[in-house]
């Protein structure tokens, strides 16, 4: 047996007893940004990696997801796993037709290797441009792989930063399939929703029928998870962000937990906290069932839309 490497130094688990949240998500709720971790004994962390995370797998993700009434999970490939997507493809394989996943592949992959995670449940790739995350990849090699899974009908889904949005969106606008955002593109929460940064990423999202997650209040957030009034309302300087992007793209924005949260530094938020956000994102029934069912289904499990 290989020896297991420590976590990164100041690593902060995952919630051990989340609250029961008082929003009930409605019937067919799919969580669209979660990861799994290991365990490091059964699917190593790759060498690359940034980081050395606690175990999460997939028994944990399910409890998790059962604990907070949620129907179904995407597992997106994290960065700890490099290019192997064993953990993430055994976690969905697991659980049959509630988990979809996102992989990452090298520009190298076949047509084989595509078809085995088509076959898995895998339905998109993730470029990642967080430099604390990974190294950079060539746009070319960026762009071959685009091509080679565009007519598998996946998508591509895009991690950066709001700062770097002005480099790549011209790169991002050039690729042959949908475009799925992390975490609303990262905004500064601290800079007015209607200020230049906002707008740009606005415009991006109109302009290319980009689909966004209204994720991560809790790594956006400067202000943090104090509950402030009677509503468990958390987070509160994140909600004009995430309220913008479901007023204005409705049709085209997803909700996700984050589990197991990498890489926090400052506190680990209580799950049950993050799914009472999302009537401060989503206040009406409606745009609540799009987020949360209509939305995620269509693009995931497109046969039952
Ligand atoms: C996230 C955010 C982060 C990490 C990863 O794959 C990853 O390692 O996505 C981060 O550190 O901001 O979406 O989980």
């Amino acid at each position: 047996m290989h020896l297991l490497s420590p976590k990164s130094p100041g690593w902060l688990d995952w919630h051990p007893d989340p609250t029961v949240p008082s929003f009930r998500l409605p019937a067919g709720t799919v969580d669209t940004h979660c990861h799994v971790f290991g365990p490091q004994a059964r699917f190593p962390f790759a060498p690359e990696r940034k980081y050395t995370p606690c175990d999460g797998g997939k028994e944990q993700l399910f409890a998790l997801r059962d604990h907070l009434g949620i129907r179904r999970n995407v597992v997106v490939q994290a960065t700890c796993h490099g290019a192997d997507n064993s953990a993430m493809v055994d976690a969905v394989r697991a659980a049959g037709d509630r988990a979809r996943g996102v992989a990452t592949v090298r520009p190298d992959v076949d047509a084989a290797e595509l078809q085995a995670l088509h076959s898995a449940g895998v339905r998109g790739v993730r470029f990642n441009f967080v430099r604390r995350l990974v190294n950079a990849s060539p746009e070319d090699d960026l762009r071959a792989i685009a091509e080679r899974i565009a007519p598998l009908g996946w998508h591509v889904v895009l991690y950066f930063e709001s700062a770097d949005l002005p480099a790549l969106e011209g790169f991002f606008a050039s690729l042959p399939t949908p475009l799925v955002v992390d975490h609303m593109g990262r905004p500064d929460v601290t800079q007015p929703v209607d200020g230049p940064e906002f707008s740009r990423f606005l415009r991006f999202v109109d302009a290319n029928d980009v689909w966004v997650k209204v994720t991560c209040p809790e790594r956006l957030s400067v202000t943090g998870p104090a509950a402030l009034d009677g509503q468990r309302n958390a987070y509160t300087d994140v909600v004009p962000f995430g309220r913008r992007v479901v007023e204005e793209f409705g049709d085209r924005v997803l909700w996700g937990t984050d589990w197991p949260h990498p890489n926090l530094t400052d506190h680990m938020p209580d799950d049950g906290l993050l799914v009472d956000h999302i009537p401060h994102l989503a206040p009406t029934e409606e745009q609540q069932r799009r987020l949360l069912v209509d939305n995620p289904t269509r693009l995931y499990w497109p046969d039952e839309a």
